[in-house]
């Protein structure tokens, strides 16, 4: 006999001796210990909570070195970092290392683009996971900054000068990772980097937070459409994004409070806010495929494309 007609046997006798509440009281027993399992063990509203991934190469063992305000400047490393802030990490010779982009949108942020610059490449030369090029996406001309088109804008140009690209960090100027252990690579879904600031004591100010640092595929960026062109001035880019993503992947992905933790350099307003931001979050999903990098090429010129020691900067003029 085999034990599935054993089980049935038993399951049979159970069905005749229980009355319905029993048999409930079981079943609602039975949900409630397995429902749990089913869903990822570090789900929260809005996310889940992943530990980074198992690294592929050991972290290098230099000192970061800080300078006087705290950030991470080893100039012996910067100095292996090639032409057009490109570095490529000949220590790990893993084929599942991944080529990323580092798209930062800028304006007039020129102090912070310094500390930027040497705080970034010290950290992650010293991670030793990606090959990677800094990218500065300038706004040149003085319509009100919009974030949002340039990132698309340095999606599109850095992928013209570097086809071999997989993943985008997309990242503000002013936030600086503090925890070696924060992986900056691509995982399963798009991630939220640096939720914990220092500004904010570490705690993530919302669940949905999908602003400051983030990283996300190649494939994944071109199939929610990148971001939106239509946020000028500050502020309701990101939470359009955040609703872009979950519509296409459900959820995204942070790492655990204790290793995304970064700081935010000091300085004064935001600038500008957008007042139309309400309007454009009312409809986001209507605007999914009209507004975005199928759009792109009609919003911005380029101006031109430089390179810098530590970085590649492309300026771009755009329409509105
Ligand atoms: C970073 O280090 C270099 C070389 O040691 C130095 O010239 C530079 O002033 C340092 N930057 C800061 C912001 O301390
Ligand atoms: C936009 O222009 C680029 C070249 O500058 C081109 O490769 C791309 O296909 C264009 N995109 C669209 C959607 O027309
Ligand atoms: C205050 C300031 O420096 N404004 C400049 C910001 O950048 C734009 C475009 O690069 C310049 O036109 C502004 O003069």
């Amino acid at each position: 006999m085999s034990i599935w007609t054993n089980l049935r046997i038993i399951l049979r006798k159970w069905n005749d001796r229980l009355n319905f509440i029993e048999k409930f009281i079981i079943f609602a027993l039975l949900v409630a210990f397995l429902f749990p399992l089913t869903l990822p063990n570090s789900y929260h509203f809005g996310y889940i909570e992943i530990h980074p991934p198992k690294l592929l190469c050991p972290h290098k063992q230099f000192n970061l070195y800080r300078n006087a305000n705290g950030y991470f400047n080893n100039s012996e490393q910067l100095a292996t970092v090639d032409y057009g802030g490109r570095y490529h990490n000949k220590h790990c010779d893993s084929n599942r290392k991944q080529r990323v982009a580092i798209i930062v949108p800028f304006r007039n942020r020129t102090e912070h683009l310094t500390i930027f610059l040497q705080h970034m490449h010290s950290f992650l030369i010293k991670q030793n996971q990606i090959d990677y090029q800094i990218f500065i996406i300038e706004q040149a001309d003085d319509k009100p900054f919009n974030r949002a088109n340039l990132l698309n804008i340095g999606f599109q140009e850095s992928l013209g000068l570097e086809h071999e690209i997989d993943c985008f960090i997309f990242h503000d100027v002013d936030i600086l990772p503090l925890n070696i252990e924060q992986t900056y690579s691509c995982t399963k879904l798009p991630k939220h980097l640096c939720s914990y600031l220092d500004k904010f004591r570490f705690v993530l100010i919302y669940p949905t937070l999908f602003g400051g640092v983030i990283t996300i595929s190649k494939e994944q960026f071109r199939h929610v459409n990148g971001y939106s062109n239509l946020y000028s001035g500050w502020g309701g880019e990101d939470d359009d994004f955040y609703q872009r993503i979950k519509h296409n992947f459900g959820l995204i992905e942070r790492y655990p409070q204790n290793v995304a933790r970064c700081t935010m350099i000091k300085h004064g307003h935001e600038g500008q806010s957008n007042v139309e931001r309400q309007k454009l979050l009312a409809n986001v999903l209507d605007r999914i495929s009209t507004d975005g990098l199928s759009t792109l090429n009609t919003t911005y010129v380029r101006k031109s494309i430089e390179f810098y020691p530590l970085y590649t900067k492309i300026q771009a003029i755009l329409n509105e």
